[in-house]
């Protein structure tokens, strides 16, 4: 009765372009960076929907919300459908919202159909997915999932000095329940690729079978402050040019270990930040990414050497996450590539370049992930852009998998691979 049923792509379109006009920017993107107001608008219109399409919804201690549409048996652990409703400063419409909203879709069809699925399905919003504003990223469920633990997630600071625990009880989603408690039976994530592979072979599906591994690091570079006027070239200790040699090191290294190895210095800050003041500190961020963690401590390693290697200033360097990378549950892959092919769509296996909640979740929980391709594989840049028909598929299949999903015992067969993500990985 329920092979191959579809969801309602104009409605999911819809209900995207609904969602993004909450912070919707200039160019077309979004800022809804974690616990602000928009955050908090995003989250209430979330609820609106999901009570309207007959949910009941609830939070956690970190405001990981859970919209739970019952079914025959609801004793059985529910089937988790989400993302992220958090952007980046100058994100786009689908990064993460697409995955939530799938969801809720998903609900919504159902719900049409009068279809009474075994195990309850529930809509996941994850909190901070993002980590630009409180790093690391996927911050919440990876409390969820046992890898930070819940102090550190309250403690995070933001760069006004504001504290994630009192930002989350400004927005009013700081729930009781216990962050990790919220039973899930599996976890699925619809997200867009935010790389060009899919588009570039012309597949509208990805089966994601895992997710690289990163390493996010602080650094911070102590210099002298002194005049640009009078101060001579010779014995000054400027730690912008200290923090440049280092920003082209992180470079050098993620091309000496290519072809699966990225590495991006993303955010800096400069003090004191005047023209005519030599700088005698920077604090800048470094994000190394590659599907084997050996490669990873082998990047490390140069890292040290090449901070080592500075004189001119003092480095501080810390690791603030290592995250391993990690292999989907073989259950979740088989629904999500069993209801690819019934449908008939084009389709590859392929481990994610980015990080997303589903990376976190898996190392507690039975996930599996779906791609859709995004225009020229462009993400977190406002020109970020999906075709509706992609979308739909990929809420199809997200659909299927559930179904096949709901229906089974599902015993969790998850293992972190400490190495490497088993699947090839092609190098946008
Ligand atoms: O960092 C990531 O890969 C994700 O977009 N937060
Ligand atoms: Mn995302
Ligand atoms: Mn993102």
């Amino acid at each position: 009765m329920t092979e191959g049923l579809r969801i309602n792509g104009r409605r999911l379109w819809q209900s995207i372009m609904d969602m993004a006009k909450i912070d919707a920017l200039p160019g077309g993107g979004c800022g809804r960076l974690t616990l602000t107001d928009g955050d908090r608008l995003a989250r209430d219109l979330l609820t609106t929907w999901c009570h309207a399409a007959g949910c009941s919804v609830t939070f956690d201690r970190l405001g990981n919300m859970f919209a739970r549409r019952l079914g025959q048996d609801n004793t059985l652990p529910p089937i988790g459908i989400g993302s992220h409703l958090d952007t980046q400063p100058h994100g786009g419409k689908f990064d993460g919202v697409y995955g939530v909203l799938a969801g809720l879709e998903i609900v919504r069809t159902l719900n049409d159909h009068n279809i009474e699925t075994d195990a309850p399905i529930e809509v996941v919003n994850w909190t901070n997915e993002e980590g630009a504003r409180f790093a690391p990223a996927m911050l919440c469920s990876g409390v969820y999932a046992g890898l930070f633990d819940l102090d550190f997630a309250l403690n995070r600071i933001d760069s006004e000095g504001r504290r994630f625990e009192d930002e989350l009880a400004r927005i009013g989603y700081a729930g009781d329940e216990l962050c990790g408690a919220h039973k899930l039976g599996a976890f699925l994530e619809a997200h867009i690729e935010q790389g060009p592979i899919l588009e570039r072979h012309e597949e509208v599906i990805g089966v994601v079978t895992g997710g690289q591994g990163q390493r996010w690091y602080d650094v911070t570079v102590t210099g002298r402050d002194a005049h640009s006027g009078s101060t001579p070239m010779q014995g000054r200790q400027d730690a912008l040019v200290s923090a440049a040699r280092l920003v082209l090191a992180v470079r050098k290294i993620a091309k000496a270990h290519a072809p699966d190895s990225v590495g991006t210095v993303g955010e800096m800050h400069i003090v004191p930040n005047s023209r005519n003041t030599i700088p005698g500190e920077v604090r800048f961020t470094i994000d190394f990414r590659n599907p084997d963690d050996a490669v990873l401590s082998t990047m490390d390693t140069a890292l040290r050497k090449a901070v080592a290697a500075e004189t001119e200033a003092r480095i501080d360097l810390e690791m603030i996450w290592h995250n391993p990378p990690v292999q989907f549950d073989a259950d979740c892959i088989n629904a999500v590539h069993g209801a690819t092919k019934s449908l008939g769509y084009s389709y590859r296996r392929m481990v994610s370049g980015a990080g997303h909640d589903a990376c976190q979740v898996a190392r507690k929980v039975p996930t599996a992930m779906v791609f859709v391709p995004c225009k020229d594989g462009i993400s977190h840049n406002e020109a970020e852009s999906a075709e509706p028909d992609h979308l739909e598929a990929g809420c199809n299949v997200l659909l299927n998998a559930a179904l096949r999903l709901s229906s089974t015992t599902h015993h969790p067969s998850v293992h972190t691979n400490k190495n490497h993500a088993r699947e090839t990985f092609e190098r946008a």
